[in-house]
């Protein structure tokens, strides 16, 4: 297989952090760019096993930053770009809606110019079942499908469903070789302690409430972080251009299940649950239907909820540092420690 340079963004967050370890660790004759602005939600702490790695490399860098970005396609001629970088959680969307708007869609579109100039092989878009709006309890027989209308009910949802739509736009008016994965609820290691799963995890090992939203009766489908990076892998390689793949499925559960089920594993008591005010504009119910993305690259969720939350507990417990540097704000300092 010839060499391939692949730039990632938003590499030092959750998702994307994951995604690297994999393609390092499967392609050992690629290049891996990763670059990330290092907001609150990027911690290079996260990559530092792989700095001195002569396949990768870390830039800082906003993707909204026209002339760096230009200037770092100009001089890595990478093959493949895969972009995460985003801001990401509903909450904050609802609090300061401008910076999503900015960087989720005018970040895409520098990107994808970029992509063109450059002339990229292919601008994968990291998207999210989000646009899809929600779907109502009583109806377990809907899911999810490419073909459901976007309808968005938070300004995160917006931003991404925007990126969405100029993505197709650069497809259909200017041939950009793209694809979009439009991915449920992931959770695993490096899921940074503000998402639900996380959040509890780290709450109840230090003994404090546990805020669940409304009547925690909303529910999410849960995806293990690595099926995704698996199908990202798959889609970049595989995939049809142009096509938008759903990715999740058959891993629904409440919110007040997720919780007792952390609290049970970690041996803590239900009490510890302290119901708060409902999200604005709260989603019901997320659910995917991955047919497509099974039928034609033969991928589906290998981890189940029960095994993946438990590996995922394990790892919080096994590496405590690593959030506890979150919540003392330590992580911020990695990068000028090695830049001094
Ligand atoms: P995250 O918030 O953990 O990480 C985002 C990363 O992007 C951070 O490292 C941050 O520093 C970086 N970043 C933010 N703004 C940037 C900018 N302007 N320039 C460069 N880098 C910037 O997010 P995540 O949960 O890993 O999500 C990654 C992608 O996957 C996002 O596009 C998100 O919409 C999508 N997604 C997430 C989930 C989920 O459950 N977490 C599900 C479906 C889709
Ligand atoms: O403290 C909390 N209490 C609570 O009840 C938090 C943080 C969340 N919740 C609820 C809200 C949601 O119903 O838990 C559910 C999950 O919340 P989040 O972890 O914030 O995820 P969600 O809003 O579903 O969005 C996530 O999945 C889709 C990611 O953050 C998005 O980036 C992705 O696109």
């Amino acid at each position: 297989m010839k060499n391939i340079k692949i730039l990632i963004t938003g590499g030092a967050g959750f998702i994307g952090s994951n995604f690297i370890y994999h393609m390092i660790d499967k392609y050992p004759n690629y290049k891996i760019v990763c670059l990330d602005a290092l907001t609150y939600a990027g911690n290079l702490g996260t990559l530092k096993p792989l700095m001195g790695n002569s396949n990768f490399k870390f830039v800082k860098g906003d993707i909204t930053d026209r002339e760096f970005v230009f200037n770092l396609f100009k001089e890595e001629h990478f093959n493949i770009v895969v972009n995460f970088a985003a801001e990401s959680h509903v909450d904050r969307s609802i609090k300061n809606p401008g910076v999503f708007l900015n960087t989720n869609i005018l970040g895409t579109q520098v990107l994808m110019d970029a992509s063109r100039e450059y002339k990229i092989e292919r601008y994968h878009q990291v998207s999210t079942d989000e646009v899809y709006g929600d779907l109502p309890l009583n109806r377990t027989d809907l899911f999810f499908t490419e073909e459901t209308p976007i309808t968005t009910s938070s300004p995160y949802s917006a931003s991404k469903a925007s990126a969405d739509l100029l993505v197709q736009a650069y497809h259909k008016t200017f041939k950009l070789p793209i694809t979009i994965s439009r991915c449920s609820n992931n959770y695993g290691p490096y899921h940074f302690p503000e998402k639900l799963i996380p959040l509890m995890i780290s709450r109840a090992l230090n003994d404090e409430d546990l805020p669940v939203y409304g009547n925690g009766e909303n529910i999410r489908d849960w995806l293990y972080v690595e099926d995704h990076c698996k199908a990202i892998d798959l889609i970049i390689h595989k995939g049809r251009v142009g096509e938008v793949y759903n990715i999740g499925g058959h891993n629904e559960k409440s919110n007040l299940d997720v919780v007792k089920i952390i609290l049970r594993e970690l041996n803590k008591p239900e009490s510890l649950i302290k119901y708060v005010t409902d999200r604005a504009g709260h989603d019901m119910r997320y659910a995917i239907d991955p047919t497509k993305i099974n039928n034609e690259l033969g991928w589906l969720p290998e981890t189940k909820f029960e095994d993946g939350i438990k590996k995922t507990i394990k790892w919080y417990l096994d590496n405590k540092s690593w959030w506890k540097e979150i919540l003392s704000g330590d992580y911020q300092n990695y990068y000028n420690s090695m830049h001094k």
